[in-house]
């Protein structure tokens, strides 16, 4: 599979909360508050404090994760930097590029965890051998 030429760093977008007497309401347009057009979404949830998810990069899919109720941390590695990013806000979203291994943890039990994703599923997008990740973006 070919990348993409992204060369994107992942990223954190504050959107706003518009809130009145009725509550909150937050706007998620594609191509404007995240970067790309968003051809799935999916969600996350029911995930237990002591499992970790993800285990892989992209060649391709760029996403914005949000954590729309409780909260969960996320392990960035894109072979120049590791950090860990908390997602504690339904108004906090991560910018995920495609050449960061990700791995998802520490949720609490109320976390559901949005995903928007700028393509269809794909399996072969995924790049699941970390030896593989390193020979793949290192070089770039
Ligand atoms: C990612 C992180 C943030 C599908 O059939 N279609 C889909 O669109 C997705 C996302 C998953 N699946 C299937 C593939 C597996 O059999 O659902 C099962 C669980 O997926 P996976 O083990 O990849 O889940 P995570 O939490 O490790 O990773 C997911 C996304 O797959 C991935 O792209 O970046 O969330």
């Amino acid at each position: 599979m070919k990348l993409d030429g992204n060369e994107k760093e992942s990223s954190i977008i504050e959107s706003s909360a518009l809130g009145d007497e009725r509550g909150y309401l937050t706007v998620i347009e594609g191509q404007n508050t995240v970067p790309f057009d968003i051809k799935r979404v999916f969600y996350i949830y029911g995930t237990l404090p002591d499992i970790r998810r993800g285990f892989h990069a992209h060649y391709k899919t760029r996403q914005a994760l949000i954590s729309v109720s409780g909260n969960c941390k996320v392990y960035l590695d894109n072979t120049k930097r590791k950090m860990d990013v908390l997602l504690d806000s339904p108004t906090k979203m991560l910018i995920l590029e495609p050449n960061d291994w990700h791995e998802m943890y520490d949720f609490s039990p109320d976390c559901v965890l949005l995903v928007l994703a700028s393509h269809l599923y794909d399996s072969e997008d995924y790049i699941r051998d970390y030896d593989k990740f390193i020979k793949v973006y290192s070089q770039r």
